[in-house]
């Protein structure tokens, strides 16, 4: 499965019914990749949700990546996870995943992490944050011309942080392979024309590289 497309990230949902229902439609509008995010939930409702949706994520052909929690990822069969600099190891993640799952890094705004990540077998680079987010205000912030530096490092690059349909064409264009979104899909008033919005930005840009 190519790593290119639009990456759709759950929003904090404690209501497992309602999470299944917002994001089932989105599933079959086009949407490459899934994580599981949840900053609010404890360890038995990740486990519930993440379950829940690895098997929605099957019938739709979608793989599932959970954010943070490898052995979650693990224990469930999960396609993948991805972890930023507060969570397990890169090279530990990839041993406990083995060699095929998806295991995505966060690099934020820095090539020196993405050098490491990539050399202890990251599947994807995910930078950002490329405009204030809505859904993580006080992060990092990372300019588009990161994206095109990143390419030395033979991986697919993933852009994050308040990326919208208006604003993902120089993102694209500076060599993202992947957006990934939460508020402007989850909070838009019709999330399905969204991602075909976003889609559409793909489909219209000519990348620098
Ligand atoms: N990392 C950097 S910004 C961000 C994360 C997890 C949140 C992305 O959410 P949104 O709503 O698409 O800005
Ligand atoms: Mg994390």
């Amino acid at each position: 499965m190519p790593l290119r497309g639009l990456y759709l990230i759950t929003p904090d949902e404690t209501d497992t019914r309602r999470l299944l229902a917002r994001t089932a439609p989105l599933l079959t509008a086009g949407v490459a990749l899934l994580q599981y995010r949840n900053k609010t939930a404890d360890a038995a409702l990740r486990q519930t949700q993440a379950t829940a949706l690895l098997a929605l994520c099957r019938q739709h052909g979608v793989p599932l990546l959970i954010n943070d929690d490898v052995a979650l990822a693990a224990a469930i069969g999960a396609d993948g996870a991805h972890v930023g600099e507060q969570d397990v190891a890169l090279t530990r993640a990839r041993q406990l995943l083995g060699p095929h799952a998806i295991l995505g890094a966060s690099c934020y705004d820095d090539l020196d992490r993405a050098a490491r990540a990539a050399a202890a077998g990251a599947s994807y680079l995910a930078f950002g944050a490329f405009h204030p987010s809505p859904t993580k205000p006080n992060t990092r912030r990372a300019r588009p011309a990161l994206l095109h530096e990143a390419a030395r490092f033979g991986l697919p690059r993933v852009a994050i942080g308040g990326i919208t349909p208006d604003n993902a064409g120089p993102i694209v264009v500076a060599g993202a392979d992947m957006i990934a979104v939460i508020s402007g899909v989850f909070d838009a008033p019709d999330p399905v024309a969204a991602v075909h919005d976003y889609l559409a930005c793909f489909a219209g840009a000519t990348r620098d590289k």
